[in-house]
């Protein structure tokens, strides 16, 4: 997989303000924030998105969900919104999956 600008946060070649990392992930505040509190959780295996995840990644896709929600908790979130895009026609821009997670303000459904 070609490297992203992920990867370089990953191996702290670009600066990011990284709010939680462990052996399997790394959650970081979004450069360009569409909420009050939004950060991305990423795998530090470099799968460029969700569709080509396979069956091997059903743990790690699981915990990168459950991580989303123990670093929202931590941000002081009851209601937070998830959100994955897939591919450019869903508006991914890096190629190196990513959970968006927003909170702090309300939101619509259903989404733009
Ligand atoms: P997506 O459109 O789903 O691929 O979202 C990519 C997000 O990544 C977008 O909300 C902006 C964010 N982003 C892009 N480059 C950087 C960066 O260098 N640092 C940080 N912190 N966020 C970035």
């Amino acid at each position: 997989m070609a490297e992203t600008l992920f990867s370089k946060i990953i191996d702290r070649e670009i600066p990011a303000d990284i709010i939680f990392e462990d052996d399997q992930c790394l959650a970081f505040r979004d450069i360009n924030p569409q909420a009050p509190t939004h950060f991305l959780v990423i795998p530090k295996k470099p799968i460029p998105k969700l569709s080509d995840a396979g069956a091997e990644d059903a743990s790690l896709l699981g915990h990168l969900l459950l991580i989303a929600s123990q670093v929202a908790k931590q941000e002081g979130l009851e209601d937070f919104r998830l959100n994955v895009n897939n591919g450019a026609g869903a508006s991914q821009t890096v190629f190196h999956l990513h959970v968006h997670v927003l909170g702090g303000r309300s939101f619509n459904w259903p989404p733009g």
